[in-house]
């Protein structure tokens, strides 16, 4: 077990594009329960690879109160069902302390792979659904603030690069 660090925002390598996982092994597993504890250490709902610097499509998710239900998609493909947008207050472990709103497709399907390589299918809704396309945006080296004015980017991105400095 380890914690990774997790690159924060405006870091370039959040926008590479994450490669497809060849062969879900034991390296890929322990990839897994990696993120799920920097997730865990982080009190994050989700976490993408690209994240952690790890450029494979890989994401972890757990929703629950409880931080007992672990959730993993690898190779993910998502399907619009439903195009009415919905409307959510996101954050992100790499733009910490922001939240803004951001509509996205309200129902999806989404295909993967689980941690032993097995496909399953899910139609999730609500905050499922509103993680699992905020995390396979970050595959594809997108972020939540690409989504909302330039004006309010700049302004976190100024932020968060003093605190950087102010780090270093
Ligand atoms: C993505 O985000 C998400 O700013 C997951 O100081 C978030 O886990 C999808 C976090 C909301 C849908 C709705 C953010 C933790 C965690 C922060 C996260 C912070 C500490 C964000
Ligand atoms: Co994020």
């Amino acid at each position: 077990m380890a914690l990774l660090e997790i690159l924060e925002f405006p870091d370039p390598r959040l926008r590479t594009k994450a490669q497809p996982v060849a062969d879900v092994d034991d390296k890929i597993r322990q990839i897994v329960e990696d993120m799920f504890e920097t997730m865990y250490d982080s009190k994050g709902i989700g976490l993408a690879a690209t994240q952690v610097n790890i450029h494979q499509r890989i994401i972890v998710i757990d929703i629950s109160e409880e931080k007992n239900e672990k959730n993993v998609f690898i190779n993910p493909q998502i399907t619009i069902l439903d195009d009415v947008p919905d409307s959510y207050d996101e954050g992100c472990l790499s733009v910490p302390g922001f939240y803004e709103t951001v509509e996205r497709p309200k129902k999806v399907r989404v295909e993967a792979l689980n941690q032993n390589g097995e496909a399953f299918t899910i139609e999730p809704e609500g905050l499922l659904a509103v993680c699992i396309q905020h995390e396979i945006d970050h595959l594809d080296g997108k972020l939540f603030v690409d989504y909302i004015s330039p004006i309010k980017r700049n302004r976190i991105r100024k932020k968060l690069e003093k605190q950087h400095r102010a780090q270093a």
